[in-house]
């Protein structure tokens, strides 16, 4: 492994502060290996060939990372894909420098680099970690993962599951990805979606459970593109979070639950499957149809009787609403797409019309603007309030992704929404949000369509 000027003058701070700090201070912390590379996993039931991906250590959803709340942080990211990467720890509030956005908060790593990753986390909850270097084929190779953090006093469950949902583009006669990641069609229209859904890297995870049985339910979407519209059956459920950000109230799950790309929810489910059923949690198809993402087959009984609603989960240190009084406003239009009203944008520095934008292969374009520029969306002045109107004027569904920091939804009736990180807009709707900038940085602010942030949908802002 090369030794970069990083290593060397972390190595060097070491040394100098050696004498000053109890040893079991550096065994606290080691740094661990997460290396991306390729591998070959099945994913497709026997009768087909493994699937070449690419996941770090080798694996699809990547090893899952589980700290205590307010643990620090260190992993040795060590590139072996044939591409630069760099590793995005996804809703963390974390240090800016540490927050692996290739061309924003580091250079990429080239493929034999290593980077080390190094950060406090601030907030319990439930957070994923992925590749953010072309992110629309990084991500959709197999680079992305769970990341845990867990309160000091959790809710009173029996168990939990963490549940990461993927889909995959295949080519059903040879198992393997599509390698059309940058295909017009799908950037133009709602991302590229995959044709073979997994669960934690299986069609058909079955995880058995008990009747009356408490489980905690940590639901990820770490799919590219793909928005999950979601259902229990044989389970009473209660959401306590979303985003990692617990909501206050649980509130009991009747009917359809959406989760966009890149969102989290934590679920409480009370098993209520009769013994030799079988409960699910199902996805409902474009056709209405509820499949299975995990199949719980019931076999004993935990209790005889079910709890009832469960406690709220403890609040996190970033629960505050901000202060709207003084609060700057922003407004963000979104535009393009197939199907869309947009002429023309701009894209470094040039008006093009939309046919030569997409010749470039840019469809989309924020305020006017296709892709990020030097100049941030805005300048933000370290904890200042902000309300920023989001209108998306494209026909398509889009997952807003802020980094480094959570925001609310501010709904029409005044009210403040839970605190998330990624806001969901269907077609031609428009949302505002609201959050106090209290985290200094550069910090993306992008669609979590991953083609769409490829093609168009990309901006910053900057907090000093
Ligand atoms: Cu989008």
């Amino acid at each position: 492994m090369r030794q970069t000027r990083r290593d060397f003058l972390r190595h060097a701070t070491l040394a100098a502060c050696a004498a000053a700090i109890p040893r079991s201070a550096f065994a606290a912390t080691p740094f661990e290996d997460v290396v991306a590379k390729v591998a070959r996993q099945q994913l497709l039931p026997d009768t087909y060939p493994e699937t070449e991906i690419w996941g770090y250590d080798g694996l699809v959803p990547a090893p899952e990372i589980r700290v205590a709340q307010g643990d620090r942080v260190r992993r040795r990211f060590r590139n072996e894909v044939p591409d630069p990467s760099s590793v995005h720890w996804h809703g963390i509030r974390i240090d800016n420098a540490m927050d692996g956005v290739s061309g924003l908060t580091q250079e990429p790593v080239a493929p034999g680099e290593t980077f080390d990753y190094d950060f406090v986390v601030p907030d319990a909850g439930t957070y994923w970690y992925h590749a953010h270097n072309r992110s629309y084929e990084q991500v959709a190779r197999g680079l992305r993962g769970a990341l845990i953090v867990e309160e000091a006093n959790g809710p009173d469950i029996d168990r939990e599951e963490v549940i990461v949902l993927e889909d995959w583009l295949l080519d059903p006669e040879s198992g393997q990805l599509f390698d059309n990641f940058e295909q017009p069609m799908m950037m133009s229209h709602g991302g590229r979606t995959g044709n073979f859904i997994t669960t934690n890297g299986r069609y058909d995870l079955t995880l058995s459970a008990k009747r009356n049985e408490r489980i905690r339910l940590r639901i990820i979407n770490a799919a590219s593109a793909r928005i999950f519209p979601l259902t229990l059956s044989g389970l009473n459920g209660w959401r306590v979070a979303v985003d990692g950000m617990p909501i206050g109230q649980p509130q009991q799950i009747d009917g359809e639950l959406i989760l966009g790309p890149a969102q989290r929810v934590d679920l409480i489910v009370d098993v209520t499957e009769d013994e030799g059923g079988v409960a699910h949690l199902l996805r409902i198809g474009d056709d209405d149809q509820p499949t299975p993402l995990v199949s719980f087959p019931i076999d004993g009984t935990a209790s005889s009787v079910p709890r009832g609603k469960p406690l709220p989960l403890p609040p996190n240190p970033a629960a505050n609403a901000p202060d709207l009084a003084d609060a700057r406003d922003l407004r963000l239009v979104m535009s393009g797409g197939a199907m869309g009203r947009m002429q023309s944008a701009l894209l470094g520095g040039e008006r093009l019309g939309f046919r030569q934008l997409a010749q470039a292969g840019k469809f989309w374009a924020l305020n006017d603007v296709a892709d990020m520029t030097d100049t941030p969306l805005a300048d933000l002045s370290l904890n200042e309030p902000v309300r920023l109107k989001i209108e998306n004027q494209t026909v398509f569904p889009h997952a807003m992704h802020l980094h480094g920091m959570h925001f609310r939804e501010l709904r029409p009736d005044g009210a403040f929404g839970p605190m998330r990180d990624t806001i969901l807009l269907a077609g031609n709707e428009s949302r505002e949000i609201a959050f106090t900038a209290d985290n200094p940085g550069k910090w993306l602010f992008h669609c979590h369509m991953l083609s769409h942030a490829a093609s168009g949908m990309t901006t910053w802002i900057r907090v000093t």
